[in-house]
């Protein structure tokens, strides 16, 4: 009996260990690995066509995973045109592998018809990290800053969001740095003013340095997934 729960308890582990919450495919909305551009677009590495265009000079560098994107400021990727129904209302998670100088850096930026600025992730001047979601009307949903960034040192920034649950965290290399309860609001689904990568989209908060592996999912992801998400990827 006691032999049988010890095995129980080692298959029990050794699933936990293998299974280490690998998030699942199936929630990334975009994911740039900075690998490959081709006809001057980042191509999107999970095969969406017609996206990714850049603007600017964005070249591949040396990165955390294979290669990065070397931004030279006021250089962005315009997302362009994602299929509206994929756009996460409920729960997301937008994350990077960023290195860059002193300054203000937009990591990602997503823009409503009527003017909202739906998602600010940043590292600010001061020293310290943004996460930030707003909704229609640009009713601000949260905004933290807090932190302390760490200047020309790749580090991992991933945002969390979930309306279902009612919080809004933001894990610094995989170690959750702040999270804070949040009255459950949906976010715009509307980015009828675009989206981009490296700017604002009034062209503001230039990010100048290296990018990596920005992903954003439909899910808010547990510690384990953005540890999995930010050594593996959005894997196999
Ligand atoms: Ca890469």
């Amino acid at each position: 009996m006691r032999l049988a729960s010890l095995i129980t308890l080692c298959v029990a582990l050794a699933l936990g260990s293998v299974g280490m919450a690998a998030p699942s495919k199936e929630n990334v909305v975009l994911y740039f690995d900075f690998e490959q551009i081709a006809e001057n677009r980042m191509v999107e590495a999970t095969g969406k066509t017609g996206i990714g265009s850049i603007k600017g000079q964005i070249t591949l560098v040396e990165g955390v995973r294979g290669k990065a994107g070397q931004f030279t400021p006021y250089s962005f990727i315009d997302v362009g045109a994602l299929d509206p129904d994929a756009i996460p209302t409920d729960e997301i998670t937008i994350m990077a592998w960023v290195n860059v100088p002193p300054g203000t850096h937009e990591i990602f930026n997503a823009r409503g018809s009527d003017g909202t600025w739906i998602f600010h992730p940043e590292l600010r001047s001061d020293g310290r990290y943004r996460w930030l979601v707003r909704t229609e009307n640009a009713h601000t949903v949260f905004d933290m800053q807090t932190g302390v960034v760490a200047w020309n040192t790749w580090t991992h920034f991933a945002g969390v969001y979930s309306a279902t649950a009612g919080y809004a965290a933001l894990y610094i290399n995989g170690e959750e740095i702040a999270r804070q309860p949040v009255t459950g609001v949906p976010m715009m689904q509307d980015w009828g003013m675009g989206a981009r990568v490296g700017l604002t989209i009034d062209d503001a908060r230039p990010f100048s340095g290296r990018m990596d592996d920005l992903i954003v999912w439909n899910k808010a992801l547990t510690a384990d997934e953005i540890k999995s998400a930010m050594e593996h990827g959005i894997g196999d």
